[in-house]
């Protein structure tokens, strides 16, 4: 069973426990005795599930189980001897049972509950609340069911409570990034005169997709923006404006390791360009490669409504057929519309596929065998030709296919629609096997024999104190943003990021400044190509390790890619000291 599976499993089995035992309860109370017994043992038999997958998550790694040990355990050993002890004492009449079946299946709830809103790492909050909580409810039941609950174990109960409640919310001793920009935006560091100039107007507009008027947030008055082209060694200079996006934009160029005063990072790099305002972008494209600009100032709901185009670097002036695939869902509907451009046999074709959702997208190229020539703009090594295989581009990442055109027409699928081809042409590719990124090319060793730095980042959700608003937060390492404490780096070390999905959704991980060279995922090696990523998917119950040179002073922001998570805490900030 894989550790996500592992992970959906204790899920369903800490949901059935609590319900088994406290099912029990009731039917206890109101003495019906073959029914409870039935539940409690119901309970039981969903208590030792969780024993399993709690021992088969700390097996896969302690930062899936950390909580699961320390607190759920202690409570579930409690909860089965209370509730046996209950069963014992009552042979014959089931009602005096009632309480220690109440007692277990409180017990096994906030078992439940210190990992679905507390989850890594374990904390002595989290654990006096569980413990509190439980016994508070045990008393009130005791109440409910006509005895009289000791005053011990309401000041038991209200002690704990309180002083998990007073660990929860103590201020925690991490400095928040958000002093990274108190003393001001980074200046501006000369770059050479302009080669390529552009003008992005982002503004409120109606535009045409399948034929139906959708409102969108635009640049130049289209979705996406335009198509940013240059070549290798070209300054770019890009002018924002601002006609009338209420919120504010700014321009991330993704993927490409900008001097972080060009990152457009509202609130770290620069202040979001308001309806009126501008800002002037210029760096040296040094980078080749397909990339995308996106607003990062609400830019979940921003690159959502359309702020986002294409930036493409070539090393050259392009030569063939070299079309870009930038897929996107707006308002429901999916983008780009099908084209059909035709190609000479034996003409070089590239396509460069872009995923600008917060999705993973799967591409699939039929009627061709073709090579991964890129991926995140990184050339790979020794790429080999493979056909009627799909590759999965996470959100935020781009894939370069190329091939030679055959004398039949090749089409271009995503998610099994037709997007591109080269003529008339159909295929069934929902069922090809999808390519392993880690596994093909050609190897090299790893440039670096030891790490200067480290950082685990554990990925999760949990109740947060957003101001003084509760939410359920995406966090990193129990924290949501602005709480997380910032990365500190110096210039020239190499890091090592340790970054483990211990949630039930994918986060696709997307670090701003530099590009990671994936070096292992769930503890096996990378041996394919070197593969220098700046998104990546992890999956529920992946673990990958990545590295990279720490040489980009700045402030980065390091945050998952599927924008409404990153919205809802699961953003940090990498920093040079
Ligand atoms: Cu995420």
């Amino acid at each position: 069973m894989s550790t996500g599976s592992l992970l959906a499993a204790d899920l369903v089995v800490g949901v059935l426990a609590p319900a088994g035992w406290l099912g029990g309860g009731a039917a206890a109370a109101a003495g019906r005795r073959p029914i409870a017994l039935a539940l409690a043992a119901f309970g039981l038999l969903a208590t030792l599930g969780r024993a399993a997958t709690v021992t088969a998550l700390a097996g896969a790694g302690w930062w899936f189980a950390a909580e699961k040990v320390l607190i759920a355990a202690p409570l579930s050993l409690a909860a089965v001897v209370v509730a046996g002890q209950g069963l014992v004492r009552a042979p014959v009449d089931i009602r005096p049972a009632a309480l220690p079946l109440l007692f277990a299946g409180y017990a096994e709830a906030s078992a439940l509950l210190v990992t679905v809103l507390h989850g890594y790492p374990a904390s002595p909050a989290a654990g006096l609340l569980a413990a509190g909580g439980t016994a508070a409810a045990t008393a009130l039941s005791r109440r409910v069911l006509g005895a009289n609950p000791s005053r011990a174990t309401f000041l038991v109960a209200a002690v704990a409570m309180l002083a998990g409640i007073g660990l929860a919310v103590a201020p925690a001793d991490a400095t928040g990034a958000t002093t990274a920009h108190q003393h001001g935006y980074p200046a501006a560091a000369p770059v050479g005169e302009p080669t390529r100039r552009f003008t992005l107007t982002a503004a409120t507009a109606t535009v045409r997709v399948a034929g139906r008027p959708v409102a969108a947030w635009a640049f130049n008055g289209q979705v996406p923006g335009p198509e940013l082209t240059a070549t290798v060694g070209d300054v770019l200079e890009v002018t924002l404006r601002n006609t009338d996006i209420a919120r504010g934009v700014t321009l991330h160029w993704h993927g490409y390791d900008v001097p972080t005063d060009q990152d457009g990072v509202p609130g770290v790099t620069q202040a979001a360009v308001l309806p009126g305002q501008e800002f002037v972008y210029r760096f040296r494209a040094d980078q080749p490669g397909t990339y995308w600009y996106h607003t990062h100032e609400a830019s979940d709901v921003g690159v959502r409504m359309g702020l986002y185009g294409v930036l493409v670097v070539r090393p050259t002036p392009a030569t063939g057929v070299d079309v870009t695939v930038p897929v996107h869902t707006l308002a429901g509907h999916s983008l780009p519309e099908p084209r059909t451009e035709p190609a000479k046999p034996g003409e070089p074709v590239r396509l460069r596929l872009l995923n600008t959702d917060s999705t993973t997208h799967r591409y699939a190229l039929a009627g061709t065998a073709f090579r991964v020539a890129a991926i995140d703009g990184a050339d790979l090594a020794g790429p080999g030709s493979i056909v009627d295989t799909a590759v999965l581009v996470p959100a935020g990442g781009r894939y370069d296919l190329v091939f030679t055109a055959p004398a039949a027409p090749v089409g271009l699928f995503v998610d099994g629609r037709l997007v591109y081809s080269t003529g008339p042409v159909s295929a069934a590719t929902l069922d090809w096997p999808v390519l392993d990124p880690l596994a093909y090319g050609s190897a090299a060793q790893v440039p670096w024999s030891r790490f200067d730095k480290t950082f685990t980042l554990v990925l999760d959700r949990g109740l947060d104190l957003h101001g003084l608003l509760p939410r359920y937060a995406h966090t990193v390492n129990g924290a949501a943003d602005p709480d997380i404490p910032p990365e500190v780096v110096q210039d020239g070390d190499i890091v090592r990021f340790t970054i483990v999905n211990r949630s039930t959704v994918v986060h696709p991980w997307h670090l701003h400044g530099h590009h990671v060279l994936v070096l292992s995922r769930d503890g096996r090696r990378a041996t394919g190509s070197p593969l220098w990523l700046d998104s990546f998917d992890v999956r529920p119950g992946e673990v990958w390790e990545v590295a990279f040179v720490a040489d980009n002073p700045g402030v980065w922001a390091n945050h998952c890619h599927n924008l409404a998570h990153a919205q809802a805490g699961m953003m940090l900030h990498l920093m040079y000291a």
